[in-house]
């Protein structure tokens, strides 16, 4: 041990770089690495440190109470730790991917957080488009939230409370400029989207968390380009899809795979119009991309 190394003190993850991070301390923030090359450390981690000359050495990490991840063909990768709330953040222009709102809302049923949906930008004239490509969601029971970062970000504050909120979405949509009118000294830095590329263009590089109260904070994250699920196996996911619940372990066979298995409920329940067959699509979908890459494995 280091003998001019301080007390071990305990502090919040508020930013993090690939492998530099800000604690906030009780003397306020501290910019910190890692000790070792195995603890992994994301935003919003409860962590020990101790002081190293002018900076701080993260020794351990407390117990997450969620940690949500999102993995790719190669790897999983975290995003954010004790997040309480995610908040999927859409809008008019540019346009968004359902589908990729749909990952992100199974990502944190997975991790039992509550999901609400964020349609920015209402001052566009495209937001009644916006608003039925969302319906189907509203329609499972996915609140959304309309609103204007540019003109009024009450509607996002109400929901704040008591939350740790993680605002996920594709770049362009407003997440950091939704931070900047919540918090006025906050200065993340917003960039206007490109409208040849009908995509944003990226600004956002790291995540970061802004303290409301207390017991509530706000946490920007770049925009995301893919968003795959290949840490579900089969049964998380059917279980991340809130709506499949009443009817899971009620087909006719206990290993059904809501193909083409006779005595499906799922199916029955598309038929009768009680689940949406898009869903059950996208479960069929991402269910053979999970089993396609754990045969690579
Ligand atoms: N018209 C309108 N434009 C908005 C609104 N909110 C944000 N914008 C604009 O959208 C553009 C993108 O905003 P950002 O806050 O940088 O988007 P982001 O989601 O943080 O993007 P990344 O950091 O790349 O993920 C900027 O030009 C903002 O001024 C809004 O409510 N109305
Ligand atoms: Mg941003
Ligand atoms: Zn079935």
């Amino acid at each position: 041990m280091n003998e001019a190394a301080g007390e071990l003190e305990s502090g919040l993850v508020i930013a993090a770089f690939s492998r530099r991070f800000i604690v906030e301390t009780a003397h306020g923030p501290l910019p910190c690495q890692v000790r070792g090359r195995h603890l992994q450390v994301v935003c919003g981690d409860r962590v020990e440190w101790r002081r190293n000359g002018e900076s701080g050495v993260i020794e351990r990490v407390s117990p997450r109470d969620t940690l949500l991840y999102r993995s790719d063909a190669f790897k999983t990768k975290a995003i954010a730790a004790n997040v309480t709330q995610l908040a999927v953040v859409v809008a008019p222009r540019p346009s968004f991917s359902p589908e990729l709102v749909q990952r992100c809302l199974l990502a944190a049923e997975d991790q039992g957080m509550a999901s609400l949906l964020l349609l920015n930008k209402t001052d566009l004239p495209e937001t009644p488009l916006a608003r039925a490509r969302l319906a189907p969601l509203a329609r499972i029971g996915y609140p959304v939230v309309e609103l204007s970062a540019l003109t009024d970000a009450t509607p996002l504050r109400k929901r704040l409370k008591g939350h740790t909120t993680l605002m996920i979405g594709q770049s362009g949509m407003g997440k950091s400029t939704l931070v900047n009118a919540l918090f006025p000294g906050a200065r993340a830095e917003t960039a206007e989207y490109s409208e040849a590329l009908d995509s944003g263009r990226h600004t956002t590089t790291h995540t970061r968390l802004y303290r409301l109260d207390d017991g509530s904070a706000l946490i920007d994250s770049p925009g995301l380009q893919e968003f795959a699920l290949q840490h579900l196996d089969a049964d998380a996911l059917a279980h991340a899809f809130i709506e499949f619940r009443p009817y899971l372990g009620q087909c006719r066979f206990r290993d059904c795979r809501h193909e083409s298995e006779p005595g499906c409920r799922l199916v029955e329940a598309v038929d009768s119009g009680a689940i949406d067959a898009a869903r059950l699509h996208l479960f069929r979908l991402l269910r053979q991309a999970q089993q396609r890459a754990t045969h690579r494995l």
